[in-house]
């Protein structure tokens, strides 16, 4: 996105969030995750279908703000540094088109999401958004071996264990608690772990619809939302890709997931214990976790 882009999303989202037309219905919304957290919403039933539909919502609502408006996501696994902040298109930029940077534990202290000028949604009230940044999120070929797993189970506990609680607790502070559908990189993480649902349903019709009647007992239908280009409402989504991700993507498709583990890399940040306990993942799943990350881990650090 340009900068002018970036000013204008975040501007909107600060216009839902604190401007009275919009602020009751916007802190339903960011409240809904909260009380349904430890519930299915985060178990393999319902993680992906409900997820897509809740990134919808909060797009709906947006666009009621700026008709223009759509969620953006941001790919953690292509940054060489992921809380860089010293460039203006860097996420975590001070300035306006940037979220703002580290809370280092604390509150946020810059940027336009900082303390005394905007406050995150709680069920027990507003309070200041914190972050602590920590290690290195997963990288693109690690990504690339999720998608590609043979099976469904596995790429679905991958992709949600691995890559998504994972980035929560590296991100810190707001996002690795209950309360993380508040901070506003919630829904660009999301865009992210959605897409890469996609990225899989892309591959065939097989893939597109995997699994799918097994999800969505007990909540949102995952046939509502599996085709992303008949989204409730009529809703079109397409991920986009930046030219240099389509690159880089583009080396790595068509590696099995044996040369993926032998190519050259630096490792990532091993599954928190932070991240685990947060979405009640069982010791068995974590133990399984554990070892799908032995094999997402590089072997030869480069
Ligand atoms: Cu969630």
């Amino acid at each position: 996105m340009s900068k002018e882009e970036r000013r204008r999303y975040i501007s909107t989202i600060k216009t839902a969030s604190t401007d009275q037309r919009f602020r009751g219905d916007y802190e339903n919304l960011i409240n809904m995750h909260q009380r349904l957290f430890s519930g299915p919403i985060h178990q393999p039933q319902q993680f992906l279908p409900w997820h897509r539909w809740y990134i919808l919502q909060y797009e709906n609502l947006l666009r009621r703000v700026d008709c223009k408006f759509t969620v953006a996501f941001w790919d953690w696994s292509l940054d060489a540094d992921p809380w860089g902040a010293s460039n203006e298109l860097e996420l975590w930029h001070s300035g306006d088109s940037g979220f703002g940077g580290n809370g280092a534990g604390g509150c946020v202290r810059d940027g336009p999401f900082r303390q005394g000028v905007w406050s995150a949604v709680s069920l027990n009230g507003r309070k200041c958004l914190t972050r602590q940044f920590r290690g290195t999120p997963p990288d693109s070929a690690a990504v690339q071996e999720v998608i590609i797993q043979n099976s469904f189970e596995t790429f679905e506990s991958e992709l949600r264990i691995n890559l998504h609680d994972q980035v929560h607790c590296l991100i810190g502070g707001t996002m690795c608690t209950t309360e993380s559908a508040s901070p506003p990189e919630f829904f660009l993480h999301h865009g992210f772990i959605d897409k890469i649902w996609n990225d899989r349903q892309k591959r065939t019709r097989n893939h597109a619809w995997q699994q799918v009647s097994l999800m969505g007992s007990g909540g949102v239908q995952a046939t509502a939302v599996t085709d992303l280009s008949q989204q409730p409402g009529g809703v079109r989504v397409e991920y986009e890709a930046s030219s240099r991700e389509t690159r880089i993507m583009g080396r790595l498709q068509g590696k099995s997931i044996a040369q993926l583990h032998e190519t050259k890399r630096k490792p990532f940040t091993n599954l928190l214990g932070a991240s685990l306990r947060l979405f009640h993942v069982s010791t068995e799943e974590a133990k399984k976790a554990k070892e799908n990350e032995k094999i997402l881990q590089p072997v030869n650090a480069g």
